[in-house]
């Protein structure tokens, strides 16, 4: 079911709410524009929901009055925003469609693992990324809720007001983290008292990664469904250099191809997100175009472009 041939829904999230820049809300547009949805069809797939008026408008969703926890930034308006596209993603997986989620800031990312986890028992969570996105309330330092969504789905830290539709559902032993380097001290706490499965760039330099993707998917188990979190600031800023938190010595083009074309191998991804590409940064025009050209590549591998 989850192979060439069959459907892909898109879900489109044009937001940037969870962090403070400005143009990550572009990010899905851009994929488009660049021809992603063509890009799918070519592989054999179906792929809906990219007409022309499939753009939501966030907008209205943003509250006349945030509620205040904290010092986390807008958690009404990320609530609402991720609680629509948990909707989104939930019945898209229900219709059995692969869900593939384009971003937008990574706090969408409580929407998505949530979605795809409320239809697939079981689900492991590839979370690839220079950040663990573990923080909670009280360990953030930013405020930036794009850097906490998994905390907030697996119910870990203070509950906020603001995100009661949002139950627990993910336990630390579905979860899988690939690229990480840039990992906050609360966060490396949460990761070793959960004991959170975790391949750092250390990990991927060590055993090659293709080693850490046997032991990614052996750690999830042998036939589980699959949600992939692709932030694009996992890989290497000479990489993907248009994103809101660069972070260098990330993976190479291969590296992050070979992970998407793995979990392919699998035949068990039942939904991904492409995440972090801000057209608006990146030093010029063609650094935004790369940005842009490899989350599309990406998407194409996890979806079966690159296999024979
Ligand atoms: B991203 C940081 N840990 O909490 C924080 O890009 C960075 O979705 C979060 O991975 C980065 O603000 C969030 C310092
Ligand atoms: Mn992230
Ligand atoms: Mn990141
Ligand atoms: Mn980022």
């Amino acid at each position: 079911k989850y192979t060439r041939g069959h459907t892909v829904g898109l879900v489109l999230a044009p937001f940037s709410g969870g962090q403070p820049r400005g143009g990550v809300e572009h990010g899905p547009n851009q994929l488009l524009e660049n021809g992603l949805a063509k890009q799918l069809r070519a592989l054999g797939w179906t792929v809906e929901g990219d007409g022309p008026d499939a753009m939501p408008d966030f907008e209205s969703l943003r509250p006349a009055k945030e509620l205040v926890h904290g010092i986390l930034k807008n958690p009404l308006f990320v609530s609402r925003v991720t609680q629509k596209i948990h909707e989104l993603v939930k019945k898209t997986c229900a219709e059995g469609k692969v869900a593939l989620t384009l971003g937008g800031d990574h706090s969408i990312g409580m929407g998505t693992v949530s979605g795809s986890a409320a239809v697939h028992d079981n689900l492991g969570v590839i979370w690839v990324d220079a950040h663990a996105d573990i923080n909670t309330a009280d360990t953030t330092e930013s405020g930036n809720l794009h850097g906490c969504p998994m905390s907030f789905v697996m119910g870990i830290g203070p509950k906020v007001e603001a995100f009661s539709w949002l139950k627990p559902c993910l336990r630390p032993s579905r979860i899988v983290y690939i690229g990480l380097r840039d990992v906050d001290q609360g966060e490396k706490r949460i990761l070793r008292e959960n004991g959170i499965k975790a391949f750092s760039m250390h990990e991927v330099d060590k055993y090659g990664i293709g080693r850490v993707m046997e032991l990614a998917i052996a750690h999830l188990g042998a036939d589980c469904p699959i949600h992939l979190s692709f932030d694009v600031d996992a890989l290497d800023p000479s990489v993907a250099p248009a994103t809101g938190t660069p972070v260098r010595g990330g993976l190479s083009f291969r590296e992050g191809h070979y992970i998407c074309e793995s979990i392919f191998e699998t035949g068990r991804l039942v939904s991904m997100d492409i995440m972090e590409v801000n057209p608006q940064l990146g030093a010029d025009h063609a650094s935004l175009v790369q940005t842009i050209q490899v989350g599309c590549s990406l998407v194409r591998s996890a979806l079966g472009e690159t296999l024979l």
